[in-house]
């Protein structure tokens, strides 16, 4: 067991950083977390992320960027509650889920939808291009919720317990709903039905505090309004005052 909290660098905001923070919460690990949004990260955040996304984990032992390879080592460091499927069937499935969310939705949910309506305003100052936030709203997501429609399960979870696959399919819908996109639950009714379901689970409900303060506070006074709200805030910041423009396109 560590005996130095692990370090979450990354936004509560991020889809990503919420998948890892709920894993740790479900896990029962105590963590730090500099709630750096990416765009804002200095020259050492580089070094800890050459692609510069969050979110970055270090421990005592490893530092680690990439939501999925995280989860998967604190699935084998922390090993309960399991979150990976026992059935290599199931699992493999979850794995796919997990991977369809990460890439999909992430392309849709995050790059067509909040960083067209929040990031590009609030971290660039740029304008909405409305014809990118329309196709994902009438075509991209439609199709995904389509999808997720055939795989959703009426009641309860995907796999018997909650899983990496629903957390890795509902954190996208918390970023959705910032972005003001609701589910129409006469067109999608299990999927609907399954997000509201799987983000009132009690870690999810536990982040939402902080992710509404992130919300609705300036990227630099967030550290401190965080703090002073309880959030675990750790001592060391990545963060630098100029935006700088991401390595990766999507
Ligand atoms: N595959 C990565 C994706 C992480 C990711 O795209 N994070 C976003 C924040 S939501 C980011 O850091 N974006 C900055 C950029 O792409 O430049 C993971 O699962 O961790």
């Amino acid at each position: 067991m560590t005996t130095r909290p692990v370090q979450i660098i990354g936004a509560y905001l991020s889809p990503y950083v919420r998948k890892v923070l709920v894993v740790l919460e479900l896990k029962g690990v105590a963590y730090e977390i500099d709630p750096l949004t990416p765009f804002m990260g200095d020259d050492r955040f580089s070094l800890l992320s050459p692609v510069r996304r969050v979110p970055v984990l270090i421990d005592d032992v490893v530092t680690l960027a990439d939501s999925s390879v995280i989860c998967q080592y604190l699935e084998d460091r922390y090993p309960k509650p399991a979150l990976y499927p026992i059935d290599i069937f199931d699992r493999a499935r979850a794995r796919w889920l997990e991977e369809y969310a990460d890439t999909r939705m992430g392309e849709v949910f995050i790059w067509h939808l909040f960083n067209q309506l929040i990031i590009k305003r609030f971290v660039w100052g740029e304008p909405t291009d409305q014809a990118v936030v329309d196709r994902a709203k009438n075509e991209e997501i439609p199709s995904i919720l389509d999808y997720l429609e055939t795989q959703v399960p009426a009641s309860n979870c995907l796999f018997g317990d909650l899983s990496i696959a629903d957390i890795s399919i509902a954190t996208f819908f918390r970023n959705a709903a910032y972005a003001r996109y609701a589910v129409d639950a006469r067109r999608w009714p299990k999927v609907a039905a399954y997000v509201e379901r799987i983000l009132a689970e009690g870690p999810f409900a536990k982040l939402k505090k902080f992710e509404d303060l992130s919300s609705r506070t300036p990227i630099d006074q967030q550290r401190t309004v965080l703090r002073e709200a309880g959030a675990p805030i750790s001592v060391e910041t990545y963060m630098t005052t100029q935006p700088r423009r991401g390595v990766l396109q999507i």
